[in-house]
């Protein structure tokens, strides 16, 4: 088992695997196949599981996707732990695949909800690469709707150009430009829609994603274009009912600048918080909703968690 989790763990911390819809199903997959592996009883595969659940929780600290998708799993696993090993096995199987299923079922009614908001000739930013917000996009393009994209090149890790480089495939007209031009990109091409996605949400609706954006949001609102953010409910945070915070990550310094510079510090976060009253909707799979509605969908959603 512990190849498997090992494996997932390294590929989130290396960023094969990022995004944090992605982190979240990974995970949950590679739980799959803990639940599947070789264990003397229930018990046995009850403490693999959260074993390999610590790993995959400390592969990154920002996206709260990961732990909520690690944290359901072993909720449902202790629920069922009285039964026997084939019945566990059974059960859990399938409530991981229903799980994965949900993920990206929300993904898609996201796009379908989030397309209605997109007009034609409209001109999207988005900042950095998330799938959430392609897919929406690649929705709006096939529905027939003109409209054409900047992406911000989002250094240190360029993840704009992933986002450029789909866009290009699906047929959509793109631009990228330095994370610097935002604003000039915003007010002189006139920005219709800036749409992102998000790593966590807590509960009074600040949105933590990828560094940079919660500049894009002061600019849009200096310059009164939307800010809209496409997040899948497994983004919200329950535990920010209770005050805790997720970790901001900071990244090396070789990703900022080549060789050491003689004298020079770097700090590199990789993410930002946007605080919610620079954010106009948030799309979510149950439809658009304003920050401030955040706290009742996660009382619903978690109440697993907070009860
Ligand atoms: C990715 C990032 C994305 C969100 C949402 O950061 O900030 O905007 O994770 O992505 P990193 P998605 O590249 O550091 O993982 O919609 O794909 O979940």
């Amino acid at each position: 088992m512990s190849f498997d989790v090992d494996k997932t763990v390294k590929a989130i911390k290396d960023m094969r695997i990022r995004g944090a819809l992605d982190i979240a199903i990974a995970s949950a997959d590679t739980l799959y196949g803990v639940v599947n592996s070789e264990a003397r009883d229930t018990n046995e595969l009850l403490s693999m599981l959260r074993d390999a659940g610590e790993k995959l929780k400390s592969a990154r600290p920002t996206a709260i996707s990961l732990p909520n998708s690690v944290n359901y799993i072993i909720y449902v696993a202790e629920r069922n732990k009285d039964l026997a090993l084939d019945e566990f096995r059974e059960k859990l199987s399938a409530e991981i695949k229903n799980f994965i299923n949900e993920q990206k079922n929300a993904i898609d009614k996201i796009a379908e909800i989030g397309s209605r908001l997109v007009d034609d000739n409209d001109r999207i930013l988005t900042h950095c690469q998330s799938d959430t917000v392609i897919n929406l996009l690649r929705r709006v393009n096939e529905e027939g709707k003109e409209i054409d994209v900047i992406c911000t090149e989002t250094r240190p890790r360029y993840q704009g150009r992933i986002s450029a480089r789909l866009l290009a495939k699906y047929k959509i007209p793109v631009t990228l430009i330095v994370d610097s031009a935002a604003f000039l990109a915003m007010k002189e091409l006139n920005v219709d829609k800036v749409i992102v996605g998000a790593d966590t949400i807590y509960a009074n609706g600040d949105l933590i994603n990828k560094i940079g954006t919660s500049q894009i949001a002061l600019f849009a609102k200096e310059l009164d274009i939307d800010f809209i953010v496409a997040s899948e409910s497994i983004k919200f945070s329950p535990e920010s009912v209770i005050g805790s915070k997720v970790v901001i990550e900071e990244r090396p310094a070789r990703e900022v600048i080549r060789s050491h510079i003689e004298g020079v510090e770097v700090f590199n976060p990789a993410f930002d918080i946007t605080h919610a009253e620079y954010i106009d909707m948030i799309i979510t799979e149950f439809g658009v909703i304003p920050p401030q509605a955040v706290y009742s969908i996660v009382r619903e959603k978690f109440g697993w968690k907070l009860r």
